[in-house]
């Protein structure tokens, strides 16, 4: 509504939705707010679609152009545009169906991020220029200033960098967001860095606005439409397993004295698993501690509510219609249990390795020295992206990767002999955890971690196997130190693309 836009030059340049899309060129960079399904722009996209729907209809030169994000969006943006065909380029993150298969039959270029990385990318101009930013806000100021949506994600940094601005003001978005951002405007580049000076993760550093230059908004789009997340299954019994497997993990930290008994910062990935964790968490003895993090989902919401939590920092809401609806009745209670940053913050490694965070995140598979895929199936088929684990796990006090230890109802072992693609290498993954078991791997060398991987963490059906591999390798009288048997380490991956199963 246009009482959420309160700057008299930006009210002129109020239009359609359908208006505001004829403003962007074909082969346009173009920087678009949206984190993991918050604050992603719900109009112009889904515009800009028909009209490239249309062009190419009509022939000639194929309409598309250059998405870059925050991280995942929803259906209306990413699967809209990929539906027509319309994106050239997608980085730093996806997650969506139509993008994927896209991004797996080539006719989609992507280009796949350390979350925390992308804004310096910018910056320092090795992505090209950006044209236009498309950023859903909660509302304008008299100013002209921003007051952030559901996510912050890359807008500070596609706002400044972008040539022209496109903002769409979400009715919808809940009123009383406002006060509860922190923009950093203290970011520079090398030579010219400072340190963050944030050492507790509910310090406050910045602004809780977005500047944002008048002069280069184009557009202004009116919408009122709720975020669009799935919601979480309920955690099964392998979700419940991994999750105990890690509290008696901490509790056993706790007593040798490597972590104090509020833990330290949690960073936890979205999905399934690690929402059983933070339940699992949420029911355990814990009290006041900290999320130093990238999203908050709705496990998150419930520990601020109990108080297992005290505070949480991240960048975006990553909620269920339930989870939404719980944090609008609530938000009074939330608001100053929650601090959004950017990314290039929320995610920074200083302040990982700072606070000493505590980084929980999924596998697709690790092997038996404990290098980690998180990103491709079989060696070539682009799942999600690498999201934020790496910024996380190569800088946390301590890194967990979690995975049920088969895949596909058993045809798929996530324990293999060598991994198909390397997102996390041995020298970051400190513990490996499947319902199975945990493996410690702190202090460990290759091969002791080979055992630690097999006896721990492989499903039965495939341990023999995995140690029959690993025993070969270790006889082929070649290098010790990783043993492997070069035409066979890829072996159970061949075998299932042909025979579908390992
Ligand atoms: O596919 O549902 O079609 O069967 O992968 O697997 O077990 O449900 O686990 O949802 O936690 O996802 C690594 C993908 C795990 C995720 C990954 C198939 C499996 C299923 C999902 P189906 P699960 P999850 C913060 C941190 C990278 C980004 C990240 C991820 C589907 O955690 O994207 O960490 N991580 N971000 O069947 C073939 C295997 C498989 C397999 C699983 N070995 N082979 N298929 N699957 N293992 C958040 C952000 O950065 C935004």
């Amino acid at each position: 509504s246009t009482s959420r836009i309160l700057c008299s030059r930006l009210r002129e340049r109020i239009m359609s939705a359908e208006q505001a899309a004829e403003l962007i060129s074909p082969g346009a960079n173009v920087g678009m707010s949206g984190f993991t399904g918050a604050g992603y722009p719900k109009a112009v996209p889904a515009a800009l679609a028909e009209r490239i729907r249309h062009h190419n209809a009509t022939g000639g030169k194929p309409f598309r152009i250059n998405v870059w994000t925050g991280a995942s969006t929803a259906p209306e943006l990413d699967g809209a545009l990929a539906e027509v065909d319309g994106i050239e380029m997608r980085l730093p993150f996806q997650s969506d169906p139509i993008c994927r298969g896209r991004i797996n039959s080539g006719t989609m270029e992507y280009v796949d991020y350390h979350l925390s990385e992308v804004s310096q990318y910018a910056w320092s101009g090795f992505l090209g220029k950006m044209d236009i930013a498309l950023i859903e806000v909660a509302g304008i100021r008299e100013d002209g200033s921003l007051i952030p949506s559901s996510s912050v994600g890359n807008n500070k940094t596609w706002i400044e960098q972008a040539d022209k601005i496109i903002l769409e003001v979400n009715a919808q978005q809940n009123a009383k967001l406002e006060g509860m951002h922190d923009i950093y405007y203290g970011t520079a580049l090398p030579p010219n860095r400072k340190p963050i000076m944030l050492t507790h993760p509910a310090d406050r550093i910045g602004e809780a606005y977005l500047h944002c230059p008048v002069d280069k908004v184009i557009a202004v789009v009116e919408t009122s439409a709720a975020d669009r997340n799935s919601p979480f299954k309920a955690p099964d019994a392998t979700s419940r397993r991994i999750a105990e497997h890690i509290l008696e993990f901490f509790q056993r930290e706790i007593e040798i004295g490597r972590l104090p008994k509020e833990l330290l910062p949690i960073q936890s990935g979205v999905g399934n698993i690690p929402n059983a964790v933070l339940e699992g968490l949420d029911a355990g003895p814990f009290k006041n501690l900290t999320a130093f993090t990238e999203v908050i989902q709705d496990g998150m919401l419930k520990m601020l509510k109990s108080g297992t939590l005290g505070v949480a920092s991240a960048t975006a809401f990553s909620l269920s219609p339930d989870g939404i609806r719980e944090f609008d009745e609530n938000i009074d209670l939330y608001r100053d249990k929650i601090i959004l940053r950017q990314q290039d913050i929320s995610n920074h490694p200083e302040l990982a390795r700072r606070l000493g965070i505590i980084a929980m995140n999924g596998l697709i598979e690790a092997d038996l020295y404990g290098n980690v895929n998180s990103t491709h199936i079989m060696g070539s088929r682009m799942m999600n992206g690498i999201g934020g684990s790496g910024d996380f796990a190569r800088n946390g006090y301590l890194s967990i990767f979690v995975s049920p230890s088969t895949a596909k109802d058993g045809a798929i072992s996530s324990i293999v002999p060598m991994v198909s693609h390397v997102d996390h290498t041995e020298h970051d993954v400190k513990i490996i955890v499947t319902e199975q078991g945990l493996a410690d791997l702190r202090g460990l060398s290759p091969r002791q971690r080979a055992h630690a991987i097999i006896n721990n963490c492989a499903h039965p059906d495939f341990r023999e196997r995995l140690l029959d591999y690993f025993n070969r390798a270790c006889a082929s009288g070649r290098g010790m130190h990783t043993p492997h048997l070069l035409d066979e380490a890829l072996s159970w991956h061949q075998r299932y693309e042909t025979e579908g199963r390992m």
